[in-house]
């Protein structure tokens, strides 16, 4: 076992892509896992995959009383949570901002932004209190502007300076804060981002070794277990065969 005694983790959007695989790598390494998500079906899964060491909790993260509801009824066994993974989140839309739909800016807006936050909130007493962990789950997007990126790097960029500011807020406290952030990796991300185009998600993906989910759950594993003085501010990774292009110039005339 990795972990000397076992610890806790919450994982939100554990029933896909990377937090499906965080919470096997972790649980799999001898924590508690607390696994989120709106799919009941694939959390029940879960649980029945892994056992009396994984907690379903189902809830729309953009729910704030169902989100305060289900830390409510945790059992007392995962009250104690050592590690808040932040990946919840998604993209919708690939059109540029003024084509864009503002449903689905207000829906990543409310999931990468206030929902993340509102969860961080809540559990703060709990991090200084167990002198813990938290990783939130950003992306390039956050960094590096692309055509149609527009309010989902918006709110990426946000979950990168946010977990800047909370270093700074929890100065002194123990409690260690990481903002991965990762490049193009194949998970369900491109379909719902498509609103269920699985050609289109199919074709970005062929030929490119994308990432992996289970390289981010590497990551989060590898920053979970390091030694307590040590804090990864940021970790920024990208699938070997993407890179980055040039600026854009409009001429007239
Ligand atoms: P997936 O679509 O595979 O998984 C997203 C997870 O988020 C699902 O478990 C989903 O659960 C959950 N989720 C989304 N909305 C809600 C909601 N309203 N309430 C509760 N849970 C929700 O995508 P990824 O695994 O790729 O994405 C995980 C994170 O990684 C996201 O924050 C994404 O922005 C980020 N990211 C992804 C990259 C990529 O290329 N794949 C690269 C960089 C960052 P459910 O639908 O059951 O509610
Ligand atoms: C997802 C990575 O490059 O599709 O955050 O925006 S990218």
């Amino acid at each position: 076992m990795d972990t000397p005694a076992p610890r806790t983790a919450l994982v939100t959007g554990a029933t896909a892509g990377f937090g499906l695989a965080i919470a096997r790598r972790l649980h799999a390494a001898g924590w508690q896992v607390i696994a989120t998500g709106r799919r009941r079906e694939r959390l029940d899964a879960l649980q029945t995959e892994l056992g009396e060491r994984l907690h379903p909790a189902c809830f729309d993260i953009r729910d704030a009383d169902a989100q305060r509801a289900a830390l409510e009824a945790l059992p007392a066994g995962f009250r104690d949570i050592d590690l808040l993974v932040n990946n919840a989140g998604l993209a919708l839309g690939t059109r540029p901002a003024q084509e864009a739909q503002l449903a689905d800016w207000t829906t990543m807006i409310a999931t990468n932004v206030t929902a993340l936050a509102t969860l961080t909130h809540a559990l703060l007493p709990t991090m200084i209190r167990r002198r813990g962990a938290i990783v939130n789950i950003s992306s390039v997007a956050g960094h590096y502007p692309y055509p149609g990126g527009n309010v989902y790097g918006g709110t990426k960029a946000f979950v990168s300076q946010f977990s800047l500011g909370l270093r700074s807020d929890l100065h002194g406290t123990g409690v260690r804060v990481t903002s991965i952030e990762p490049g193009m990796a194949e998970t369900e991300f491109t379909l719902v981002r498509t609103h269920g185009d699985q050609a289109a998600s199919d074709r970005l993906y062929a030929g490119a070794h994308p990432l992996r989910a289970d390289d981010i759950a590497e990551a989060v594993h590898w920053i979970a277990h390091l030694p307590a003085h040590v804090n990864i501010n940021r970790l920024e990774l990208m699938p070997t065969t993407q890179s980055f292009a040039g600026f854009q110039v409009a001429r007239e005339g």
